[in-house]
């Protein structure tokens, strides 16, 4: 009786364990599992750098278990000084020379992978998309196709996309752990970095530099769509026009408010304004809609959205649309909410990803 119990208590303790272990990595954030370029080459190195070090490891405590059981001093042996190795230089040379060899086999693919990286040179055969971080959100403007957007990042898959980075304000860091590596977001300097995914999917990207209070909900996605799909959804967004939407009455008197209480300085609602270069101070609204998340973390749904309008401070503190717009009523904040919902340029969403 006794030890069934206590089997059963090791079980549980063994499979909760196991439950809290799993749920660290997210299949579509997490680096353990590469589905990028970028991602593949770390994971890479992180298994050379691991075996090299389990070796080690091995060889020290393979050692270690021997001299101690071997030559362990046992009752009745007589004491003797051992032989005295100091100066040696077969020792010397031996344990110079295998750790130059361990860090020569981890050095070179490395420096090969940075190298490899770190190279620009064909970044004008390819997609450019100018991201600017802000205190705590992404917008992209896509420099070939003459549009911006925020938050979510569409790309096609197994194609080399190259982001240029720059910050509006402090600094930042972008890393999608699934398929690139991690680069900072400065001010001055526009950090480039090509990223490439294998798999279609919404995958999660990360600030990964302290930035303020909200930091932590600083997240974005990267919806990554068939080549069809990405040709369709760039036309959908380029011709997507909120004066031509077909809108009931109470979208429609939602449109006027998101006009007359100055929404509409900070936030573009479609993609018919572009000017190159120019970063607006919140996010681009024009597929609202179709978001995977907004700020950061919340579903698009109407209950979080007028959430949202009635106290962002609540949900995103230190964010910077706080205190920008007058009181709203609850009239006023389900008519523009029915007007945001209405904001869903294309059938390629990252709903249809997921
Ligand atoms: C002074 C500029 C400013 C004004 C005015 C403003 N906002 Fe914002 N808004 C922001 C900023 C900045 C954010 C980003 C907050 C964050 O995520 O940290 C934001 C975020 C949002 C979001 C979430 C967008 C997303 O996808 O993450 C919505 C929706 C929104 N605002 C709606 C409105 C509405 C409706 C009004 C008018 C009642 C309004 N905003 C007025 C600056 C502004
Ligand atoms: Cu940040």
């Amino acid at each position: 009786m006794q030890a069934s119990l206590r089997k059963f208590r090791t079980f549980l303790f063994l499979s909760s364990i196991m439950l809290l272990l799993s749920a660290c990595g997210r299949e579509n954030l997490t680096a353990l599992e590469p589905k990028g370029y970028g991602a593949e080459q770390s994971m890479k190195l992180i298994l050379l750098t691991t075996i090299v070090m389990t070796f080690v490891f091995l060889v020290v405590i393979i050692a270690l278990v021997i001299v101690i059981v071997r030559f362990r001093k046992k009752k009745g042996d007589p004491v003797v000084t051992p032989v005295q190795v100091e100066g040696s230089k077969t020792l010397e040379a031996i344990w110079t020379i295998i750790p130059i060899i361990l860090v020569v086999i981890m050095a070179v693919p490395t420096v090969v992978a940075t190298f490899q990286l770190a190279n620009t040179s064909d970044q004008h055969k390819h997609i450019n998309i100018d991201v600017t971080g802000h205190q705590y959100w992404w917008h992209y403007e896509y420099v070939n196709e003459e549009f911006t957007t925020s938050q979510d990042l569409y790309i096609p898959v197994n194609t080399k996309v190259y982001v240029n980075l720059i910050t509006k304000d402090v600094l930042h860091s972008f890393w999608v752990p699934s398929i690139s590596g991690k680069l900072d977001v400065n001010p001055e300097n526009i950090n480039t970095m090509f990223i490439e995914a294998y798999e279609e999917g919404v995958y999660f990207g990360k600030c990964a530099e302290l930035c303020g209070p909200s930091h932590s909900l600083m997240d974005f996605k990267v919806v990554v769509v068939s080549e069809e799909e990405y040709e369709q959804w760039v036309n959908d967004m380029k011709s997507f026009n909120t004066d031509q939407l077909e809108l009931d009455t109470v979208a429609q008197e939602g449109k006027a408010l998101f006009e007359e209480k100055g929404c509409i300085s900070c936030h573009a609602t479609d993609t018919q304004n572009y000017s190159p270069g120019n970063t607006p101070i919140g996010p681009d609204l024009t597929q609202f809609a179709d978001r995977s998340r907004f700020a950061g973390y919340l579903e698009p749904t109407e209950e979080n959205l007028k959430d949202w309008l009635r106290d962002p401070e609540k949900l995103k503190p230190g964010n910077l649309m706080t205190g920008t717009y007058g009181e709203l009523s609850e009239d006023e904040i389900d008519k523009i909410a029915q007007f945001l919902l209405q904001l869903s340029p294309s059938k390629v969403t990252a709903e249809s990803k997921e």
